[in-house]
């Protein structure tokens, strides 16, 4: 069977795709390219959030509320680091640090990152499979008027309130797609970008050599969903980064960054009006409810999107 392949981020592409994942009728389809630009070592421990984010609700043990980490996760263990004099800005659950110590053992024993992460998506029941974008270090690095910062220090440690004046991937050039990156593209029934960041979440997919490309030949099978509702990001700092960067934030801006390689965008019922302005960039418009306030809401976005990708699931 062909795959079905999605480029998510974290929060917001983890609720889609738990409602993609129900929609199909067989999961195993599903192939999730996962950023990986937000990595970070944390305590010695090499932390892959938005793969987290992903796997843990494709897992059913996500936190419903925070979107990230585990539900009813204890934080003794941070606690303690913090008696012990370590910084404790980023909140490292219990049960979530189990994770990350399987998976900085299996790094340090000589796997990938995709092994690593294939085996304990599998650990969990994960059916999707779920790809990081590369097996080589990526680094998301957020440009602002203190200077450059490593993305977990501005997203987390402070706040997001930094002005951003650009955004790099460090070692993105270098870096190679995770095997059978461009082959899932290459055959996928269908295609679908998440509601995810344009800039800390898909570009750094995007940026890895080859990734592009692949997705351009494949246009015509491309959805994306719209991260910009009514002017404003679901969640995460999407709109704010648009504006300090000189750009409207509006559905459309991210249907233009996407024209090369974009077949359909997805846009909200507020965004209407912003209809013709995507049909003006060669891309065929599609409105619906994207806002996902619950498990009703994620399947009919996803039965959309398959819907306008010929899909009928
Ligand atoms: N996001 C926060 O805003 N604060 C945190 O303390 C935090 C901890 C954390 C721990 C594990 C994990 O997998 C994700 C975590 N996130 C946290 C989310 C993370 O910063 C993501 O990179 C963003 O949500 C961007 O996708």
């Amino acid at each position: 069977m062909k795959p079905v392949v999605a480029l998510a981020g974290g929060v917001g592409a983890a609720r889609f795709l738990d409602g993609l994942a129900r929609v199909m009728g067989d999961p195993e389809r599903l192939y999730v390219v996962g950023n990986t630009g937000d990595d970070a070592v944390i305590h010695g421990l090499h932390i892959s959030p938005d793969l987290d984010t992903v796997m843990y609700m494709l897992g059913g043990v996500a936190d419903p509320e925070r979107g990230w980490g585990v539900r009813g996760d204890t934080f003794h263990c941070l606690e303690a680091l913090g008696r012990l004099g370590a910084e404790t800005w980023f909140q490292l659950g219990d049960r979530d640090l189990a994770t990350h110590l399987r998976r900085t053992e299996g790094l340090r024993k000589g796997l990938t990152l995709a092994q690593v992460t294939a085996e304990i998506t599998a650990s969990l029941g994960v059916r999707p499979a779920l790809v990081p974008m590369s097996n080589e270090r990526v680094r998301t690095i957020v440009q602002t008027p203190a200077g450059e910062l490593e993305f977990q220090r501005y997203f987390v440690a402070r706040r997001a309130r930094d002005r951003v004046l650009g955004v790099r991937f460090d070692g993105a050039k270098r870096a190679k797609p995770s095997p059978g990156v461009l082959d899932a593209v290459a055959e996928a029934e269908a295609i679908v970008v998440c509601p995810s960041n344009p800039f800390i979440s898909i570009d750094p997919i995007l940026a890895i050599p080859g990734v592009r490309r692949a997705l351009r030949r494949r246009r015509d099978r491309v959805a994306a969903v719209s991260p910009i509702v009514g002017g404003h990001a679901i969640k995460g700092p999407a709109a704010r980064m648009m504006k300090s960067q000189g750009i409207r934030p509006a559905a459309v801006e991210v249907a233009r960054r996407y024209a090369d390689f974009v077949g359909v965008f997805i846009l909200d019922e507020v965004d209407r009006r912003q209809c013709a302005a995507v049909g003006q960039l060669g891309i065929r418009p599609a409105v619906t409810n994207t806002i996902m306030r619950g498990e009703p809401e994620r399947i009919a976005l996803a039965r959309t999107v398959m819907g306008e990708l010929g899909l009928t699931p």
